[in-house]
């Protein structure tokens, strides 16, 4: 039996941080094993806010390399940008006229941008997520490893699908996410009660950057915000620094928050804090060992993203046609 379809895409807004490895990078990786995966770094998406291009296209590459060396494999599976492949542009367009305007201003995710950046509240930021909706269902996708933040989107996704099914056959998929128990929503160390984001401001302790020095993950944590109740307990409403930070352990570690609470009874935050750190330095000190050894090697890299733009192309083509017939466009 043919496996079924994973898709997942991340942004090279900025450099990749401690929230999309947890929430999402890590379950790319364990997914492989089961399904047929597409893995994507969405500079589409990226471009909706403002990017310096120089910048762009070195956290593009900064991405592949961290994702290769994350365990992405991408021979078996497809890993690749997404402006290299014309049919995510293509499909956005077609759904786009199924898409109301209503659905797109309901989304959060465009309240939370537009109030970040309101001098440029420009049209594709309005309808980030019909790209992200032909992202998926190009496809044909079954599943999608996500952060919470963004089922919004993708159940916006499951409408389109299911409303243009209705109208021309079964034409797409509706697909599911893929959300785990821990992990999925990491928030900032400096603001608890807002999630993690890799084009926060990169100067403040708030991001921990998945390639930053263990010296400075090991700052950042120490620093983190907490209370004066000096108790590890988890209680997101009333204690959200260390909250996050028995999160982040539980997701690292996989000890479940109870056992962590009565790990650190009595001992105090400024130990809690280290022990964080600690667990996630070692987590991540394979895949920075192995991308200090694959970063600079530039041919390397754009051959695999040559590649993977062939392969998702193919893979691609088939639905994309379905689609265009079904409005009626002239099939030659
Ligand atoms: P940006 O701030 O540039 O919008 P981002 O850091 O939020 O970016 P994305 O590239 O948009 O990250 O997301 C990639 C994946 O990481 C998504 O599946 C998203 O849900 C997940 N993710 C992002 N931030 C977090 C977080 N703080 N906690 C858990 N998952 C997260
Ligand atoms: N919108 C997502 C990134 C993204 C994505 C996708 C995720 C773009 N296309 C398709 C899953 C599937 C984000 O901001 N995290």
């Amino acid at each position: 039996m043919a496996q079924k379809i994973v898709f997942s895409g991340i942004q090279p807004s900025g450099s990749p941080q401690l929230g999309n490895y947890l929430g999402a990078l890590r379950n790319w990786v364990a997914l492989q094993e089961d399904y047929s995966c597409r893995y994507c770094i969405v500079d589409m998406h990226s471009i909706t806010v403002r990017q310096s291009p120089a910048a762009l296209e070195k956290n593009a590459r900064d991405l592949l390399a961290f994702l290769i060396s994350a365990g992405l494999d991408y021979k078996k599976h497809i890993l690749y940008a997404q402006s290299h492949v014309r049919a995510h542009a293509q499909l956005a367009w077609i759904l786009s006229c199924f898409t109301y305007m209503g659905e797109l201003s309901r989304m959060t995710q465009f309240k939370d941008k537009s109030q970040k950046h309101e001098d440029n509240i420009n049209a594709g930021l309005f309808t980030y997520p019909v790209l992200m909706a032909a992202d998926i269902l190009l496809f044909g996708t079954e599943l999608v490893p996500i952060g919470e933040d963004q089922t919004q989107h993708l159940e916006l996704s499951r409408t389109i699908a299911a409303r243009f099914n209705n109208l021309y056959g079964d034409v797409f998929k509706v697909p599911e996410a893929y959300i785990t128990r821990t992990g999925t929503r990491v928030m900032g160390l400096q603001e608890p009660t807002r999630k993690m984001s890799k084009s926060d401001d990169p100067a403040s302790a708030n991001v921990v950057y998945l390639l930053d020095e263990p010296k400075s993950i090991l700052n950042k944590f120490k620093r983190a915000v907490t209370d004066s109740d000096n108790t590890v307990r988890f209680a997101p409403e009333e204690k959200p620094g260390i909250s996050n930070l028995i999160n982040i352990y539980s997701a690292v570690t996989g000890k479940d928050f109870t056992d962590i609470e009565k790990e650190f009874e009595g001992a105090g935050y400024g130990k809690f804090k280290t022990a964080v750190a600690e667990a996630v330095i070692s987590e991540l000190e394979p895949i920075i060992k192995k991308y200090n050894e694959i970063r600079a090697d530039a041919a390397f890299l754009d051959d695999i993203l040559k590649e993977g733009a062939q392969k998702a192309d193919a893979a691609a083509e088939d639905i994309m046609r379905k689609a265009q017939k079904a409005v009626g466009f002239i099939s030659l």
